[in-house]
């Protein structure tokens, strides 16, 4: 905890309040601990959002600021019965002096207290539609508000998302360093890994492998449940069974990544088990490369986010026409988009605090825009399924390879350029 720099989250709860108008509110709610089967949880996980703006690990917890300045944290009452099973528990004062709000509240009493403090406001932001449980709490609570004015209030209820994933878009230095610091550890991770494969592996074996080198790398969580996808199941997109053998001659996809300080990385590779690309393979391979680095370079400040998908489309399809899966013209494919037959996701998405960031990719009715200290994921791939119309000696073929840019003045920087791409220097990395 002593890592963490509060002024950051001071400071971004200024600029959120900076965004609200005047005489409003903005509610946020912390994540809840959630039960995996009887008496038994999964490992908490705070939600991104209420981190971004308070810092604050607990589960059980509100936020609120007004547009005054003021602000407030409801959250557990200190227990120190509880704490003996559970761990420390801040408490509301500890955690007002600390985490420097202005007041702080027992979470029990949020019915009464919290519809004192949110009376009279004209607005009342929250993040509308993430959460129903929570929604509902909203409503009941503008509702009490509403009731206590002598003539009946009249609170607005408005959507915070867009601003809050606005803000939340343009990263600051401390977390490019996080972000950097995940990316590397993924990227370490997926060449150790690569290293130590072998024909005849379970695909869990191998999942174990990476959650492994995450830890002893300096991540205790990984970003996502790892897809470790062999042969044609590389083909489903999340696919994350991962119990089935990786055969002789066979591709594995692996699409793992890991969660540094809160902040996750996502990498994709696409590798023979067996350490050689047939003839087949390294051709759909190219393709795909080609793709990914002309989807990088369209990443460009001022340009809409989008242009990495329509360069990937262009390039993609040019690829799938010159090795005859797709017939026609390149306009008409693009106009038409076969290319969904072999390549149906889209090319990345953004990231930072969660894997696919919550931040918006069109506001107003228009395309986000490129900026410096965005961070978005390029992951173009191909997939051949058996109801192609190709040659068998294609099938059952998928391949994605995905790395993390950041927008930089100069271009792009690829984050997770430690892990190889290329597939002579894959080859070259699993025989060693
Ligand atoms: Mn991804």
């Amino acid at each position: 905890m002593s890592d963490l720099n509060l002024n950051t989250f001071k400071a971004r709860r200024a600029e959120a309040i900076k965004r609200m108008e005047k005489n409003s509110v903005l509610v946020i709610s912390s994540a809840k601990l959630v039960s995996r089967n009887n008496d038994t949880t999964f490992p908490f996980r705070q939600d991104s959002n209420f981190y971004y703006l308070t810092g604050f690990q607990e589960p059980d917890s509100v936020m609120l600021l007004h547009s005054n300045g003021r602000s407030a944290l409801f959250c557990r009452e200190k227990n120190p019965d509880l704490e003996k099973w559970d761990g420390f528990m801040w408490g509301p004062e500890a955690a007002k002096d600390f985490y420097g709000f202005d007041e702080a509240f027992d979470i029990n009493k949020i019915n009464d207290i919290l519809p004192e403090l949110i009376r009279g406001n004209e607005t009342l932001y929250a993040l509308v539609g993430k959460n129903i449980d929570f929604d509902s709490k909203i409503t009941n609570w503008i509702n009490s508000a509403n009731s206590m004015e002598r003539h009946q209030g009249n609170i607005d209820l408005k959507n915070f998302s867009n601003i809050l994933g606005s803000m939340r878009l343009i990263k600051d230095d401390e977390e490019i360093s996080l972000i950097k610091k995940s990316c590397e550890i993924a990227a370490i991770s997926h060449s150790n890994v690569m290293q130590n494969v072998s024909v005849g592996m379970s695909e869990y074996d191998l999942e174990c492998m990476y959650l492994n080198e995450f830890k002893i790398n300096g991540s205790r969580e990984a970003s996502y449940t790892p897809i470790v996808a062999g042969g044609s199941r590389a083909c489903i997109l999340h696919y994350i069974e991962n119990n089935q053998t990786v055969k002789d001659g066979e591709l594995v996809l692996v699409d793992a990544g890991c969660e540094y300080g809160m902040y996750a990385s996502d990498i994709t590779r696409t590798y023979p088990i067996n350490g050689k690309f047939s003839a087949e393979q390294k051709a759909v391979y190219d393709i795909v490369l080609a793709a990914h680095n002309a989807a990088c370079e369209a990443a460009i400040i001022g340009d809409p986010c989008t242009n990495p998908q329509k360069t990937s489309e262009k390039v993609l399809s040019q690829g799938l026409l010159d090795i005859g899966f797709l017939k026609g013209s390149l306009d008409e494919i693009l106009e038409k988009e076969d290319f969904k037959e072999f390549y149906y996701h889209k090319i990345g998405h953004w990231m930072g605090l969660d894997v696919h960031d919550d931040c918006p990719y069109s506001l107003d009715g228009n395309e986000v825009k490129f900026d410096k200290g965005m961070v978005m994921t390029i992951e173009p791939g191909i997939y051949v399924n058996d109801t192609a119309d190709v040659d068998d000696k294609w099938k059952g073929i998928g391949i994605r390879i995905e790395n993390d840019i950041l927008i930089t003045e100069d271009g792009f920087e690829n984050l997770t350029s430690k892990v190889p791409v290329e597939t002579d220097d894959i080859e070259n990395l699993m025989k060693s």
